[in-house]
């Protein structure tokens, strides 16, 4: 299904260079809240002959003066629309000159949070993807690269931008940037701030000053993201190769951001809830989840800053190759194995889902209308799967030999994925064609595998097929590596891994002089982004769960155990008994790692049973799977309870928090026990925990289970009671009430909170959690009344008029509504057509919902 373009598309087939070169910026802000004055000099130089000048501005700039070299341009020669501003070629001198313009902005009004705007009185930017057009006019686009000179004059007493200090004092500092940088990498901020400080001296001996800078008072909180952010610089010294090249690193700290974080050349912003962290305020989650980010923003420097995209379409680019490099961090700072099953459970929990749906794109799109809706878990996600690929198809040496001749033939490039494959077949000598079409086609291909043993030798055959994605009808044949193990019938391993290169639609592999017919490990590590399609019974499952080396696969047999188990319970069919006895003995098994064991207890989301239900062609009852799933934990719970409230008591964690690995391993275990074990006991165990647990991890998980329940109103109040002034507190308090309650409460939960004093909706945090939290339950938003779908349509209408992105972000709530029964649909598709239909909806939010409207109609 192709799109319905109702504003300007724009494709990448369209790419043309700038036709100026602009060798240097200088930038001068006055700064007010309700009045900015930003003089721009731009030092250009027509890159062949003279054309018009266009340069991107809207209507938020208030043009004050515009001169060339000096002089005030005639009126005549210039034009503006809403988004550009134009100076006719006839104005311009021959050979270099020297714009320059004056103009006038808003911070206090920017409630898009784009551009430069004020978070609680502290001044910051937001330049990606096109922030930087709201601060002056300018040749916005990834590929104009320069150096920056940057003069601030403020009275508050902090004045960051990029680059290395040049001078500071009596309300002005100079910053100077040395590496030649896109606009969308331009950042300032100004405010009372505080910083944790410390230095890192790179290998080649460079001391480098860092600084996390907060709100004052916060500096308690800090002390992780620094230790996260050293850790980083050192793993990309020792890994990659990759030093540090400025004298100072920034990172601050803002409580109003429409991410996560952003990698802005030396001076990184932060969404608060990424860098704050103590035990009482912050989950183990939270404390992994600063550490990666402050390690992705920190390996942009080199994957996304020093070789930048060519254009908007090359996102995947930096995102997926950082995204790939966070995880192996992560990965070498806590346990591999775990990081690898948890990331495939995101990647199939949003890309996957992306994949089936109407808003299926590939990792490099080739067209949008707005590019704000393309930092998606495909470009992310999917883009690191296929960096996994390509490592595992080269091998480690080779893929490092590439990485080094990426890094030295393309510094201060702005690139392109032919760059980076091409990179790859010079360094490694292999033709890339094929591989480029994961780059280039939508969708998740189905892998099916059929097992033959004749007389010692064992084929496998394999058939991929991928299904048409919008404006992607036909999908030629990958090249899919296929890591496959073989198991004895006594539980050993009869061959090592070995990677299979799969290039063909259909394609056969044999092993021979096998003595006996060995179980079939594939898809180890989850070698590509696929789905395996395999005809396997419960004993075979439960065997591979028992005895399956590779820790992924051995975790998938258990998930099929159980979502085989889920989808026919889903049907009023009786099932499980398989699930619960391997549960059993995995319980028992003591060998195995606390935070494996912990993802193995963890039942499939309903989302992603729905999803399967889907994929075999049955329509989900939302109910009918929540019922199944609650009654599956039931039966482990009843089943084993010995074994889990013995496993509860012997994981206690004793003695002063540390959010390292090892030891929140120990507490998901526990948590994971606890969650069973409420099921039979009322949920005693949970309010003991939660009255005594000194940490947020447990005080949190006792209360998810407390409110799954339909308990747990003391210990809402009595959270609200203590951290009632803790922003980042009260975020999962109003996140997780629609998330963990009864589906029937959910609506009417979120609906009750969106009308308290304190949901501050215009900051996205909070947004993002009330009606995450409701999207986040499965049952409670797809209501077959239609009230989840009202009530976030209502509230996305309302947060479109003051800001777009998360308007439009929070729209793929709606992503799946096609796959569920009339009635759904219809209220479904009523709340995305009222969207549709309103007047001045934005492009972001108006790209989203004509694309989910086209799938059903
Ligand atoms: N590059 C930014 C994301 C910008 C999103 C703009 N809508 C953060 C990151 O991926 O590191
Ligand atoms: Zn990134």
């Amino acid at each position: 299904m192709s799109l319905t373009p109702t504003q300007p598309v724009q494709l990448l087939s369209d790419y043309s260079p700038y036709p100026f070169v602009l060798s240097q910026t200088r930038l001068d802000f006055t700064l007010s809240p309700r009045g900015t004055r930003v003089v721009t000099e731009l030092d250009l130089a027509a890159r062949n002959q003279i054309t018009d000048l266009v340069l991107d501005g809207g209507k938020g700039l208030t043009l004050e003066s515009l001169a060339i070299n000096g002089t005030t341009l005639d009126a005549a020669h210039v034009s503006r629309d809403d988004e550009t501003l134009t100076i006719a070629a006839a104005a311009l001198p021959q050979g270099g000159f020297t714009l320059q313009t004056q103009v006038l902005i808003d911070p206090a009004d920017n409630t898009a949070f784009e551009g430069l705007y004020q978070s609680g009185g502290i001044f910051c930017t937001q330049c990606e993807a096109e922030g930087f057009r709201h601060i002056t006019f300018y040749p916005d686009r990834p590929d104009v690269m320069t150096t920056f000179h940057v003069t601030i004059r403020s009275d508050l007493p902090v004045l960051l931008s990029n680059g290395n200090p040049v001078s500071a004092g009596n309300g002005v500092a100079e910053w100077h940037d040395p590496w030649p940088k896109p606009a969308y990498l331009f950042a300032l901020v100004a405010g009372d701030l505080k910083a944790v400080s410390d230095s890192f001296t790179t290998k080649s001996g460079r001391k480098v000053d860092l600084n996390v800078w907060v709100r004052p008072g916060d500096q308690d909180r800090a002390g992780f993201a620094m230790e996260s952010l050293i850790k980083s610089m050192k793993w990309d010294e020792d890994v990659y190769g990759r030093e540090y090249d400025l004298d100072v690193f920034n990172i601050v700290a803002v409580d109003d951001f429409n991410m996560g974080a952003m990698e802005n050349k030396g001076l990184n912003i932060f969404n608060s809830k990424l860098v704050l962290a103590s035990p009482e305020t912050a989950t183990d989650t939270d404390y992994e989840r600063i550490e990666a980010v402050i390690a992705h923003e920190y390996f942009h420097n080199w994957t996304g800053n020093r070789i930048t995209c060519r254009d908007w379409f090359q996102l995947c680019l930096k995102e997926g190759l950082t995204v790939f490099r966070d995880q192996s961090f992560t990965g070498d700072m806590r346990s591999a194995a775990v990081k690898r099953i948890e990331d495939v459970q995101t990647l199939r929990a949003r890309q996957f889902r992306e994949d089936q749906g109407p808003l299926a794109h590939p990792p490099r799109p080739d067209r949008y209308e707005e590019i704000n809706n393309f930092y998606t878990a495909t470009v992310y996600e999917k883009g690191a799967e296929v960096i996994g690929m390509l490592k595992r198809l080269v091998g480690d040496a080779d893929y490092a030999k590439a990485l080094d001749l990426y890094f030295d033939r393309h510094d201060g490039d702005a690139a392109t994925i032919e760059d980076w494959l091409k990179v790859f077949e010079d360094a490694t000598g292999r033709d890339l064609a094929q591989f480029e079409r994961w780059y280039t086609d939508a969708g998740t291909p189905t892998l099916k595998m059929t097992e033959d043993w004749n007389d010692g030798t064992l084929s496998l055959t394999f058939t991929q097929s991928t299904p048409a994605t919008p404006g992607q009808p036909d999908k030629p044949a990958r090249v899919i590596p296929i890591a496959v193990g073989l198991i004895g019938p006594n539980g050993d391993e009869v061959a090592g891994t070995q990677v299979l290169e799969m290039t063909e639609p259909t394609q056969s592999f044999t092993f021979d002089g096998l003595a006996t017919r060995p179980v079939v490990s594939a898809l180890r590590g989850f070698s590509a982004p696929v789905m395996l399609d395999r005809q396997m019974d419960n004993a075979t499952r439960a065997f591979l769960f028992a005895h399956d080396t590779d820790p992924f696969a051995r975790w998938e047999a258990g998930r099929e155990l159980a979502m085989s188990a889920l989808v026919d319970l889903a049907q009023g069919r009786d099932a499980g008994a398989g699930y619960v006895h391997a549960i059993g003995a995995l319980l028992s098994d003591g060998t195995a790692d606390a935070a494996f064991r912990a993802l193995c207890l963890a039942l499939p989301s309903e989302d992603s049973i729905a999803t399967r239900l889907a994929a075999l062609g049955i329509t989900p009852d939302p109910d009918a799977i929540h019922a199944a799933r609650s009654g599956l934990a039931l039966r482990v719970a009843e089943t084993h309870q010995d074994l889990l409230a013995s496993l509860f008591d012997r994981t206690e964690v004793t003695g002063p928090y540390s959010p390292d690995a090892a030891s929140a391993a120990c507490r998901s275990l526990r948590i994971a026990a606890l969650g069973l074990l409420a099921r039979i006991d009322g949920g005693q165990r949970a309010k003991v925990l939660f009255g005594t647990a000194s940490n947020m991890t447990e005080r949190m998980a006792a209360l998810a289970i407390l409110l799954r329940l339909g308990k747990g109103s003391a210990e809402l109040q009595a959270l609200y009671d203590e951290f009632g002034g803790n922003r980042l507190v009260m975020d999962k308090w109003f996140s997780i009430q629609p998330m963990a309650a009864r589906p029937e409460d959910a609506v009417r939960i979120a609906e009750q909170l969106a009308q308290r004093d304190d949901f501050d909706w215009k900051n996205p945090n909070r947004f993002r959690s009330l009606l995450g939290g409701l999207a986040a339950n499965h049952a409670g938003f797809h209501a077959a009344d239609g009230s989840g779908y009202q009530f976030t349509a209502d509230w996305l209408i309302r947060m479109d008029a003051v800001n777009p992105q998360i308007a439009a972000r929070m729209s793929t709530a709606f992503e799946t509504w096609s796959r569920y029964d009339d009635s759904r649909k219809t209220h479904a598709l009523n709340a995305l057509e009222r969207i549709a239909g309103l007047a001045g909806l934005s492009r972001n939010t108006r790209e989203m919902v004509s694309r989910m409207i086209a799938v059903g109609t």
